[in-house]
């Protein structure tokens, strides 16, 4: 590959400590069993794209209009990186590749839309919603008016849409959000139209966890059901670099997104992002890009069966997607930093996470949240999952005994050390 970071012998050479930092996280990588439900393994092509020459080209603009020159060539992959996108999420007529991530996808969105003081609907963070979702801490949260909605039953998963059309009513959002980072079931986009429609709000759908799920068609596309924006990263479980998307099947609303992305809150786009973009989804178009999708889901199921069997309290009593928040607390009379320090001791690595009306912090909240696709690109299969999530309960259990949790690391490194990572 003719790229400057997989030049590893230049590297080594010109700055050493650096080469030895990334050494040691592709030796935790490669030895470790990762469970964040947000990571995943690019491909390749990904990191060649990554790694690139693009890196050094400066484009503000958009492809055919550039405040620069020399973009013949960066115009192509830009349009390559849209007319690619388009093609993944059937429904969306307008894609805008250049957010950094998701915070900033989802920032600009807000801000293309809304005027400060406007109300929006959002997931509850405690529910599973997402920190730019609107929680108190952030920014955004300043600017505009976010409500949230929860969930009507946690141990099924149900949203309350009652409570949710109830508030729409009182509150008159401009927008209504949907969408989430620890949530295991699929959403009633029906549902959240029909509410949107009744008050005159624009739906969006953060689908950053479960963009590979709906790319690979194994859960359902809002804009089947009618939504005006979807916003997403790329790299979860679509597989992609780190980076952020803006869909939209409105014309008007495609407007205002992209000049509020440029000039309104970015500059340059990161051109190698946007090649690697673009590699990502060729790949998520394939038939083995939908055999892996499905296979993430059949890895969770095959967990769920476990957690089921060890009176494991899973949020939402199970999953329908890549992941699952479980109460730590109730299971294992364990809270979720102590859990998570247990796994990581034997090479497991996943998030603490708080669950519904948690009355801990979130330094050691009561809950782990994990989740799947990681694993599933490494080439686990229904018979690995079934074991890790047997090592999850045995681990957490055994937290004191570090003779057990020897040999659990043991065996977790060994069953790793099989499955390698993509270019490594
Ligand atoms: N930090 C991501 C996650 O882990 O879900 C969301 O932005």
């Amino acid at each position: 590959m003719s790229s400057y970071i997989d030049n590893k012998e230049l590297l080594k050479k010109n700055d050493p400590e650096l080469y030895n930092l990334i050494k040691l996280e592709e030796k935790r990588e490669f030895e470790g069993m990762e469970l964040i439900a947000s990571e995943n393994y690019v491909s390749p092509s990904v990191f060649a794209c990554n790694g690139s020459i693009l890196t050094n080209k400066y484009a503000e603009g958009y492809p055919g209009k550039r405040y620069y020159g020399g973009c013949e060539h960066v115009d192509k992959v830009e349009q390559l990186a849209i007319d690619r996108l388009l093609k993944l999420f059937p429904g969306a007529t307008h894609a805008n590749v250049q957010p950094h991530s998701g915070c900033p996808a989802n920032d600009i969105t807000y801000a293309a839309i809304l005027n400060p003081g406007d109300c929006v609907l959002g997931m509850d963070l405690g529910h599973g919603g997402h920190l730019s979702h609107g929680h108190p801490v952030t920014k955004i949260a300043q600017t505009y008016r976010f409500v949230r909605y929860k969930m009507k039953n946690i141990d099924t998963g149900e949203i309350d849409y009652e409570a949710l059309r109830e508030t729409a009513l009182k509150e008159k959002p401009k927008l209504i959000l949907a969408g989430f980072s620890a949530y295991s079931r699929d959403l009633d986009y029906a549902k959240f139209k029909a509410i949107a429609d009744e008050v005159g709000a624009i739906t969006m759908m953060d689908i950053a966890h479960i963009a590979g799920l709906i790319a690979g068609k194994e859960l359902k596309n809002p804009f089947d059901y009618g939504f005006d924006i979807v916003t997403s990263t790329t790299h979860k479980t679509l597989r992609g670099p780190r980076g952020g998307i803006i869909m939209t099947s409105n014309a008007e609303l495609a407007k205002k997104i992209d000049k509020m992305t440029f000039p309104g809150m970015q500059g340059g786009p990161h051109m190698h992002t946007i090649a690697a973009k673009a590699a990502a989804f060729a790949e998520a178009a394939t038939p083995e890009f939908q055999e892996y999708a499905a296979q993430i889901r059949k890895n969770a199921k095959a967990m769920e069966v476990v957690f089921k069997k060890r009176g494991v309290r899973m949020i939402a009593g199970g999953t329908d997607n890549h992941l699952f928040l479980i109460d730590t607390m109730t299971s294992f009379d364990t809270t979720g930093g102590e859990a998570e320090s247990a796994l990581d001791a034997i090479h497991i690595t996943l998030n603490k996470n708080a669950i519904p009306y948690d009355l801990r912090g979130p330094f050691d909240p009561s809950g782990i949240r994990l989740g799947t696709p990681a694993m599933t690109t490494r080439g686990f299969k229904e018979a690995e999952f079934t074991r890790t999530a047997e090592i999850i309960c045995d681990a957490i259990e055994a937290k004191n005994d570090t003779a057990i949790l020897k040999e659990l690391a043991a065996e977790v490194k060994a069953m790793c050390i099989a499955f390698p990572v993509p270019g490594v």
